[in-house]
């Protein structure tokens, strides 16, 4: 009899803590989240810094402190996806705002590729933007 009043007590739990589970989900979608150039136009050169934002739709705010893991540039939107260049992370000034340095060495459109971490979000947020370089 103690067994069962244990399981149902157990059962009740479970069931408390999947619906919470499921509200927070509901909440919180890593669809919410998005990466936007800050500026698309960018002066085709070495060592140029590409800045990118991270905001939430939801609240139009940035996001700060999410962590890239993955990142890379490419050419592929001028049909060179081959064509890639170093890619180099650098700190942050601006809160919501991720900053990388790299080679623009052609004129035309390029890829930039991001994986990224945010607090508090269980899925990874990928994005893909294109800049383009000009002379
Ligand atoms: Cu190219």
């Amino acid at each position: 009899m103690s067994i069962f009043f244990a399981n149902r007590a157990a059962v009740a739990v479970l069931a408390g803590l999947l619906a919470v589970a499921a509200t927070s989900a509901a909440r919180a979608d890593i669809k919410d989240y998005e990466f936007r150039p800050v500026q698309t136009d960018i002066t085709q050169g070495d060592g140029i810094i590409v800045a990118v934002q991270l905001t939430d739709k939801r609240t139009g705010k940035t996001v700060p402190d999410a962590v890239i893991f993955a990142s890379r540039i490419d050419m592929a939107p001028d049909g060179m996806p081959t064509m890639t260049s170093p890619l180099e992370a650098l700190p942050s000034t601006e809160p919501g705002v991720y900053r990388f340095k790299t080679n623009l060495t052609m004129v035309g459109g390029w890829q930039l590729s991001l994986g990224a971490k945010i607090q508090g979000e269980a899925d990874t947020l990928e994005s893909k933007l294109v800049l383009k370089a000009v002379p």
